[in-house]
């Protein structure tokens, strides 16, 4: 029997690429010097999109594919994916969830720590010779014991309130309503207010256009000169321009983000902030955790081609 043909959007590891050259004929859109030709050349054969949380999948690829059959998203994010063209066609959609929570709540507690206890530049000071120069480095905040809000109480928000209890914090959260997983953690319904309780704000939402720039001007100014933004969810989920102004002109204290418009060109200002700490979208980015969702990916395919029922499906 022939195999299958699919479409991968985007570089995947070595080991996921052996194992899906084995039972696929893969075609590599991101390696193509002309992206609509070669989806011309191969639309007559192609029955299923792997692609990442970042890339997703939009209409004009999904509308160039009329044998397409399935999309599987390496990443728990898949708004990026047009799933009103993919429910217009029938087209299922899976994604890669509960395998990388951990490792992206662990992402977002290092970087609050190191942020706010400045490691970065204190690494600076030791390799630069400032501490036999200069002496001291200058101190920096404390984290353990202060208050810290959470943005969406799903499961990467989850994680990341227990990891902040260990640090003896005073953990409050927003959603669209109270969780009953919640275990008695203070709800707060409006992120405004949540802000305004924080001093360290973590966003973990899935994107949508429900919450495009729910971080808005107003909750950046209420979580104030003092407080951190963490964002690990989606860039969308935070109204960049707002919080560039807010970062050059002191009315918010610092962020670490994982997540960029328009990532990997990200806004150039970004890097001349001395209180922003950047990462390359990499919160899930452990090799456990890419093996364990490229694994994902390709049980979701199999499961797909062999008709039976997916193990993670979002549609
Ligand atoms: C990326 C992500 O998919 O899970 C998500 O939604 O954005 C990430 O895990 C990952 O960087 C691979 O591209």
């Amino acid at each position: 029997m022939s195999k299958p043909d699919i479409l991968l959007m985007g570089p995947y590891p070595e080991w996921d690429l052996v194992e899906l050259d084995e039972r696929y004929t893969v075609h590599k859109l991101y390696e193509a010097q002309d992206r609509d030709a070669f989806l011309k050349q191969h639309a007559a054969s192609i029955r299923a999109i792997a692609t990442r949380g970042e890339l997703g999948a939009s209409r004009a690829v999904i509308e160039a594919l009329p044998k397409l059959e399935v999309i599987a998203v390496y990443g728990v994010g898949y708004d990026a994916v047009d799933l009103a063209a993919c429910q217009e066609r029938g087209i299922r959609v899976t994604n890669t969830p509960d395998v990388l929570t951990n490792d992206v709540a662990d992402l977002g507690i290092g970087m609050m720590l190191c942020q706010s206890r400045g490691m970065i530049g204190a690494e600076r000071w030791v390799k630069d010779g400032s501490w036999t120069a200069k002496g001291l480095y200058p101190l920096k905040r404390q984290v353990w014991g202060r208050s810290a809000g959470v943005l969406g109480l799903g499961r990467v928000g989850f994680e990341v309130t227990k990891r902040l209890r260990g640090f003896d914090m005073d953990v409050a959260y927003s959603d669209v309503a109270e969780k009953p997983y919640a275990g008695g953690m203070t709800y707060v319904a409006d992120p405004v207010k949540l802000a305004e309780r924080s001093d360290f704000l973590f966003v973990t939402l899935a994107a949508s256009a429900a919450t495009r720039h729910i971080v808005s001007k107003q909750v950046i100014a209420a979580l104030g000169p003092e407080g951190m933004l963490i964002n690990i969810s989606r860039a969308s989920n935070v109204d960049e321009a707002a919080l560039l102004d807010a970062l050059e002109n002191g009315a918010l204290g610092s962020a670490a983000l994982d997540v960029f418009d328009g990532e990997p060109q990200l806004n150039p200002r970004f890097l001349s902030l001395e209180n922003v700490l950047v990462q390359p979208h990499h919160a899930s980015g452990t090799i456990e955790t890419r093996k364990a969702m490229g694994k994902l990916v390709r049980d979701n395919l199999a499961a797909h081609f062999a008709g039976i029922a997916l193990p993670t499906p979002v549609i």
